[in-house]
């Protein structure tokens, strides 16, 4: 079981067993009795929307956008297609919690996407999976098949009179994928490059009409939404951060892997959950929200409590709940260092700030960790990073450019020490005795 642990769980209750995952199983957790009450007692879609919005679900992917709102955006009395699109393809660094969600809850997302489609009027479906975690994408298409079976998915829905079908795609894993206008250009059969937007996918979306993208979180969260009303679900977590959420803890901690709790909760407690810090060393610096999201000190991040203003009042984002905790042995250029040839690595290379300027930022703290700093490179990345930053046409570039000011701001003695020692101010073997 790899969800380790909860605090009033919802998304991983009960899923002990090595048939959690079937449909059986789901159905006596409760499972489709959201779908099967919205179809049986003719809901509207404003009904739905709007428990969702008085839920105030926020997107689990990253921009933690509010998704009753998102849904709203979608045009009601549009003639042609609709889609509703699941974001599966998780591949931020230090994210691991929707490979969770459908290895033991993959109905929880089907039914969130059915009743999706219902509020939205969308008649087809499709869950973008990961290609690196093939035996994800296996299941889930066992997962479909059941549903179908049942009458949850296909045509005619529960003899309701609506129809949605929903179809299981996979990736090859490339990050930008899970920007979601190249998540849509991959399905189409393109190369996975993001589009500019505006316009939006609510307007102009997978094969150009409107549609919905949400993450697989958010859509496994709808159905627990609709059968407790979505006032219970925000008092489940906290004012403008509704219900709980699915952190990934990984690094320097005892026992790593996704744990639920209410959002909210402070970090210490959650950090307590993971088993506390490895070999009783000290907490460094944390990232809150996957490689993306800026890195907090040790001290503001044990003021936090973990949830979307708490951790963007501590300079950084709470994205998709990946905490990657660093302890006082990790040298803090060596850190950036393989941050930043990830970016460099996963940009499509479509805008030249982007493209040229993560090879810069790897290479310049490249020749930092190795030794070969020169006096003026902090100023030198600094302003590579304020000509990528808004200057690119989806969010790789600013993410990319994000850690590299928050390390160099907060940790600015050691990447100094660096350049002018030529080593890090954490002895060779202090690092090595946390690795
Ligand atoms: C219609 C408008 N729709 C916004 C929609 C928009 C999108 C959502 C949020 O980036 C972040 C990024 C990563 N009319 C709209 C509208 N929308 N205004 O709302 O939009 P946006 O642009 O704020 O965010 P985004 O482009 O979705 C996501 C960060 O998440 N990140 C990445 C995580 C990666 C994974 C993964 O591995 N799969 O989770 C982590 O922090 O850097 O900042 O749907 O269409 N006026
Ligand atoms: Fe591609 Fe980077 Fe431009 Fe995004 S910002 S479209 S990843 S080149």
């Amino acid at each position: 079981m790899a969800i380790l642990g909860a605090i009033n769980p919802m998304l991983s209750l009960d899923l002990d067993g090595d048939n959690a995952w079937r449909l059986t199983d789901y159905v006596k957790r409760g499972g489709y009795s959201a779908l099967r009450r919205i179809l049986e007692e003719k809901q509207t879609q404003e009904f739905v929307i709007n428990e969702v919005k008085k839920s105030v679900l926020r997107g689990r992917g990253g921009a933690g956008f509010p998704t009753g709102l998102k849904w709203s955006f979608m045009p009601r009395s549009f003639p042609g297609d609709k889609y509703v699109v699941c974001n599966s393809d998780e591949g931020e660094p230090g994210t691991f919690k929707d490979r969770d969600i459908l290895r033991y809850n993959p109905h929880s997302v089907i039914e969130g996407m059915a009743i999706a489609a219902y509020a939205m009027g969308a008649a087809r479906g499709y869950n973008y999976i990961h290609g690196e975690v093939w035996e994800i994408y296996e299941r889930f298409e066992e997962a479909l098949d059941e549903a179908r079976a049942a009458g949850f998915l296909g045509r005619n829905l529960l003899a309701s009179g609506f129809d949605f079908d929903l179809f299981a795609h996979h990736g090859y894993g490339a990050y930008i994928c899970g920007e979601e206008t190249a998540l849509l250009e991959s399905i189409e059969g393109k190369k996975g490059q993001p589009r500019f937007k505006p316009p939006f996918p609510a307007s102009f979306g997978l094969y150009g009409k409107p549609t919905t993208i949400n993450n697989t979180e958010t859509f496994a969260s709808i159905p627990y939404i609709i059968n407790l009303g979505g006032e219970t679900y925000l008092e489940a977590g906290k004012a403008n951060n509704g219900g709980t959420k699915l952190f990934s803890i990984s690094g320097h901690v005892n026992r790593p892997g996704n744990y639920e709790i209410p959002l909210g909760t402070p970090f210490a407690t959650l950090l307590e959950m993971a088993g506390g810090m490895r070999g009783g060393r000290q907490l460094k610096a944390c990232i809150p929200g996957g490689s993306s999201s800026p890195v907090v000190p040790a001290a503001a991040m044990m003021e936090c409590t973990m949830d979307y203003d708490s951790i963007s009042k501590a300079g950084s984002m709470l994205g998709s709940g990946a905490v990657i905790v660093m302890d006082e042995t990790t040298c803090m250029v060596k850190a950036l260092e393989r941050l930043s040839f990830f970016y460099y690595e996963e940009s499509c290379g479509q805008c030249t700030p982007c493209r040229e300027g993560t090879n810069w930022l790897y290479r310049v703290v490249h020749r930092i960790e190795t030794g070969r700093g020169r006096a003026d490179d902090l100023d030198l990345l600094s302003s590579v990073t304020t000509n990528i930053m808004g200057r690119t046409i989806c969010a790789l570039g600013d993410a990319a450019s994000m850690p590299v000011q928050s390390f160099i701001k907060h940790f600015h003695d050691e990447f100094a020490y660096h350049i002018e020692h030529k080593k890090c101010l954490v002895p060779v073997d202090v690092q090595r005795a946390g690795s």
